[in-house]
């Protein structure tokens, strides 16, 4: 049995057992979704947001399209992980020395990741284009917003949950400032969260279909005994959409710039009436992940840019499908 490593483990994380039948190595909640349309009097929609599970519950940060059709960022918390309570006044950011920071019009896509006592989020913010910003917090109450470490345009910005040989190590997706019709993963370190450098390129979009547009990182990466696993999404255009679907690859795990193997099938792609329609049909989008006992996953996911779901699997689910079914790279 394959291990995760470096992880806190939740007792009673959500977790339904795998249907009869089921194909892929995932599969979803039975009640999706866990966050549905107008959260709160400030929210209409909640999704692509990430979590860690803390002192007995989960906490993390949301994104909220707000009234106005503008994304930002929220706190949410959840005792169980399905009934989540969102605030409702935006979360502000103080610099390095406690004086407030302009708020941004806009911000998207949260992850969290929590590097030994601190909370760390990583989002996509305007910077006179979209770019990668980065803010710690210990009590998810004061947030600290580092100097931007990355130049406009890029996104989809997931830091590693451990130094690995002294150093930062955050997976980007260089892109342009709109939808952008381009993605490819690279990795940066840095030894401070501030200068980044040392960029390696990961990924390309590939022959398949589900992932022949651009690829991108999902939530943090997972530190297994096998190398670290990357939840990543793939997207395809067809003739009058795009198809945002969920994959895989595994890093190696004393030098993630190696690729040891990439998933040649998507392992979730929109299915569900609450994957296929909505404020952008047709858009499964993993932001986070929580592990429970025995290899257990919780995958949680935007819906059409409207809901957050919930979807399971295992580590050794996963790591066999990817085995199973290696891609070219
Ligand atoms: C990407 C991001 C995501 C969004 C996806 C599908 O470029 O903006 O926030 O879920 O497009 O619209």
């Amino acid at each position: 049995m394959a291990k995760i490593l470096n992880a806190t483990f939740v007792k009673d994380l959500p977790f339904e057992e795998e249907p009869k039948g089921n194909i892929l190595p995932v599969w979803r909640y039975s009640k999706n979704p866990v966050i549905g349309r107008n959260p709160n009097k400030v929210i209409a929609r909640a999704y692509n947001s990430a979590f860690v599970y803390e002192n007995g519950e989960y906490i993390g940060v949301f994104r909220g399209e707000m009234y106005n059709g503008l994304p930002t960022l929220f706190v949410g918390r959840s005792k169980d992980g399905l009934h989540f309570e969102l605030e409702t006044e935006r979360i502000h950011f103080v610099s390095e020395d406690g004086q407030p920071i302009p708020d941004t019009l806009w911000s998207y896509d949260p992850r969290v990741v929590k590097i030994e006592d601190t909370f760390y989020v990583i989002w996509a913010d305007l910077w006179d284009e979209v770019t990668i910003a980065i803010a710690k917090t210990k009590d998810f109450k004061t947030f600290v917003k580092l100097p931007y470490g990355f130049l406009p345009n890029i996104r989809n910005g997931s830091l590693f949950p451990r130094k690995i040989n002294g150093k930062y190590y955050m997976l980007t997706r260089p892109s342009d400032n709109a939808s952008t019709h381009f993605g490819t993963i690279f990795i940066s370190d840095s030894y401070d969260l501030k200068y980044w450098g040392n960029h390696h390129l990961l990924l390309k979009p590939s022959v398949n279909w589900w992932s022949g547009v651009k690829v991108g990182a999902g939530p943090i990466p997972i530190e297994t005994d096998e190398g670290w696993l990357v939840i990543i999404h793939g997207v395809c255009y067809n003739c009058n959409n795009i198809v945002y679907s969920a994959g895989l690859m595994l890093l190696d795990r004393d030098d993630p710039t190696k690729v040891l193997a990439v998933c040649n099938n998507y392992i979730l792609t929109p299915e569900e009436v609450y994957e296929t329609t909505g404020f952008t049909p047709n858009v499964v989008f993993p932001t986070c992940v929580i592990p429970g006992e025995n290899g257990k996953l919780a995958i949680y996911y935007g819906a059409s840019d409207t809901t957050t779901c919930l979807a399971f699997t295992t580590v050794d689910k996963l790591l066999s499908y990817l085995k199973a079914n290696p891609a070219k790279f």
